[in-house]
């Protein structure tokens, strides 16, 4: 064989592996190693980043998940208290419109007990009335009988009240019994006049312009000034009754109960002629 023409089967070139090749390959290898090393580290590195991230993500949702529970506690428990106060006021309402009812009941019984009062009252005011009635009728009698009309006072006493003119003015005159002896003719007889204290010479005696008879039929004061001072009470407690006047000419008057009006009787002597007339 020809060394200058080297058959295409010859073994190839061998590597030198000479001292300085070696050293590189060792540097090679060393960087490879190191490579290998360092990418292992960043995977590790990686991979606890990776589970930081992935625990802190799951303490968050913990955390979260136990702030929303106990928010719903809360508000569970704000629910539950509020249904408490809630019960608490209805109750409160309750007991409030039962006093209510109470109160009314005792308002109610209180007015109730009030008209009882007030009849008890009106009762014992007229109870009262009459017994000074009867005390005046037995007091206040101090008529100083004539002989002649002894009998029918007698009489009367038994069925009459004596009065003063005063308490007699209080009951409104009837236009009855006005005949009879008229010195003035003011329509007026001079009994009647004398019974109620008019002049029998003057039709108008107080000297006011109106007659005596236009003002005591009209409730006006023929002796002076302003009305007479009538009082229905009075003549309502003297209904049915013959008023003896005790003073003047001790005139008898009949306190009729149909009009509550006083109506002249007259004279002791004619009262009774007067009273079978009513
Ligand atoms: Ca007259
Ligand atoms: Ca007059």
């Amino acid at each position: 064989m020809d060394p200058s023409n080297p058959s295409p089967f010859t073994s190839p070139p061998q590597p030198d592996f000479n001292s300085t090749e070696l050293s590189s390959m060792d540097y090679k290898d060393r960087q490879i190693h190191y490579e290998i090393k360092k990418r292992h580290w960043q995977r590790w590195v990686f991979y606890i980043i990776l589970s930081v991230v992935f625990l802190s993500m799951t303490a968050y949702v913990v955390f979260v998940y136990n702030e929303n529970v106990k928010l719903v506690n809360n508000i569970t428990a704000a629910n539950q208290s509020l249904k408490i106060t809630t019960q608490s006021l209805s109750d409160s309402e309750k007991q409030s419109i039962e006093r209510q009812r109470q109160i009314s009941e005792l308002e109610k019984s209180l007015a109730d007990n009030q008209v009882v009062l007030d009849q008890k009252t009106a009762d014992l005011q007229k109870a009262t009335a009459e017994q000074t009635q009867l005390i005046n009728k037995y007091q206040n009698f101090k008529v100083k009988l004539g002989s002649a009309d002894a009998n029918i006072y007698s009489f009367l006493i038994n069925f009459s009240t004596g009065v003063s003119a005063a308490d007699i003015s209080k009951v409104p005159l009837a236009e009855y019994n006005f005949g009879g002896e008229d010195t003035d003719e003011d329509g007026l007889s001079n009994a009647i006049e004398t019974a109620l204290g008019t002049d029998i010479n003057k039709k108008d005696t107080d000297g006011d312009t109106f007659s005596d008879k236009a003002e005591i039929l009209s409730r006006y004061n023929p002796l002076g000034t302003g009305k007479l001072p009538i009082n229905p009470v009075f003549s309502d407690l003297n209904k049915g009754l013959i008023l003896i006047q005790v003073e003047q000419n001790k005139a008898a008057w009949y306190i009729n109960p149909k009009d509550g009006k006083r109506y002249f009787l007259g004279s002791p002597a004619e009262v009774l002629q007067e009273i079978e007339k009513l």
